[in-house]
C-alpha cells in the first residue's frame, strides 16, 4: 500500500494509540509464538525507537528467539514472562490471533481493556482485538506497517532502527521475491536502505547460514516431493524425522518455498507432524488460487498466497506404488510399501 493510501486509511488511529504511547512510561512490545523476523523485527525496531524517546521497554515472546536473529543487540533482551501490572501499555507485532501470542490462557485480562493494547499487523486474518488496530492487509511485512507509522509520526529513523525493520521486510517477502514483493516493498527497502540498514548481515545471518540440523531436515523434506494429479507439490515431515536430524520446528521456515519451486505445481503443501498434531503450510504463486479460503475450511489462516492450518492427528502414508507385472506368486495389483508418489 503506497504512503498516501496508509495514511487515509490509518492515520486517525495512528494519532489517538500515539497519545497513549506518549504518556505511558513502561511499554510492554510484544511478539508472536514460533517468532519470525518479521514479529521480532518489528517488536526490536519499536523498542530501539522508544528507548531512544526516553520510555522504558519490554520485549516479550513466549518463545525463545532463534539463533540466527541474535545478530542484532535487542534478541538477547527478550524476556519470556510478565507482570500486566508492570506496563501502561502493550504494542503486539505481526499476531493475526491474539491466542498467537500464547498468554492468552494464564492472562485473559490482556486482551480484555487489562491495559491498552496497540495490534499492529498485516494478517488478512487479523482479529482485531486490540484498543487501536493497524492491521494493513496490502502491507508486505509488519515492519513495513512499522515504519509507514513511524513515517506518519515523523520520527526519524536511526540505522539500527532500520535493520530489524529490513530483516522483516526480507523474510517475510522472500528476499523480495514472492509475490508480494510488489513496489511498495522495494520503496520500503530503499529507504530503509537509505536509512543505513545493515542488508549485508541480513543476507549473512539470516539466508547465508544453515545449521547442520536443519539441512538434514530439509533433506528429507525435499526428498519425499511429490506431484499429484491436483498440481499440488506435497511434502511431509514426522516426529521422528526430527528426532534422528536434531532439528527443530523452527528449522523449517523457508523449505516451502523450495516445494513451490516443483515445476508444473501450482500450489505446495507441507505436512508436519509434531506431538499429536499436524500442521499444514499452503504457498502459491498462482494469482488465481487463494491458500488463505482453503487454511480456514481447517480453522487455519493466514495470506492468500501463504497460510497454513493445525489439526490434532497424525500423518498415514497411503501407498501409491503398485506392481502390475504379473510374476509367479504375486498377485495383480499386489501393493507395496513405498514412500510418496511417483
Ligand atoms: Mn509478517
Amino acid at each position: 500500500m503506497n504512503d498516501q493510501k496508509f495514511y487515509e486509511q490509518f492515520s486517525r488511529e495512528i494519532f489517538s494509540a500515539y497519545q497513549s504511547l506518549y504518556t505511558a512510561r513502561r511499554i510492554l512490545l510484544v511478539s508472536h509464538q514460533k517468532p519470525d523476523g518479521d514479529t521480532a523485527g518489528s517488536a526490536m525496531a519499536m523498542a530501539e525507537m522508544l528507548q531512544s524517546a526516553g520510555k522504558k521497554v519490554t520485549l516479550f515472546c513466549k518463545d525463545p528467539l532463534a539463533e540466527e536473529f541474535h545478530f542484532l543487540p535487542k534478541a538477547s533482551e527478550y524476556v519470556h514472562s510478565f507482570e500486566i501490572s508492570d506496563y501502561d501499555m502493550a504494542m503486539v507485532f505481526d499476531a493475526g490471533s491474539y491466542k498467537m501470542i500464547g498468554i492468552h490462557e494464564e492472562k485473559p485480562t490482556f486482551f480484555s481493556g487489562g491495559i491498552p493494547l496497540w495490534n499492529i499487523d498485516h494478517h488478512v486474518s487479523n482479529e482485531k482485538y486490540g484498543t487501536w488496530n493497524t492491521v494493513c492487509h496490502d502491507c508486505a511485512s509488519t515492519t513495513i506497517v512499522v515504519a509507514k507509522i513511524l513515517r506518519i509520526l515523523k520520527w526519524k529513523i536511526p540505522p539500527k532502527v532500520a535493520t530489524p525493520l529490513l530483516l522483516g521486510l526480507y523474510t517475510d517477502t522472500g528476499s523480495l521475491m514472492h509475490s508480494n514483493a510488489v513496489a511498495d516493498p522495494h520503496y520500503e527497502a530503499s529507504r530503509l536502505l537509505s536509512a543505513g540498514a545493515d542488508l549485508r548481515s541480513i543476507v549473512q545471518y539470516i539466508f547465508r547460514t544453515k545449521s547442520i540440523e536443519k539441512l538434514k531436515l530439509w533433506g528429507r523434506i525435499l526428498s519425499r516431493v511429490s506431484l499429484g494429479d491436483d498440481l499440488v507439490a506435497t511434502s511431509f515431515i514426522r516426529d521422528r524425522d526430527f528426532e534422528e536430524t536434531g532439528g527443530s520446528v523452527d528449522d523449517l521456515t523457508g523449505v516451502v518455498d523450495y516445494l513451490n519451486a516443483v515445476q508444473g505445481s501450482k500450489l505446495s503443501l507441507l505436512l508436519t507432524e509434531k506431538s499429536g498434531k499436524v500442521k499444514g503450510s499452503l504457498r502459491t504463486l498462482a494469482d488465481e488460487i487463494d491458500v488463505n479460503a482453503m487454511a480456514s475450511t481447517f480453522g487455519g489462516g493466514g495470506h492468500t498466497k501463504a497460510a497454513g492450518f493445525t489439526v490434532p492427528g497424525k500423518l498415514h502414508l497411503e501407498t501409491q506404488w503398485k506392481i502390475s507385472s504379473l510374476k509367479p506368486g504375486i498377485p495383480e495389483n499386489f501393493e507395496t510399501a513405498g514412500i510418496g508418489r511417483r
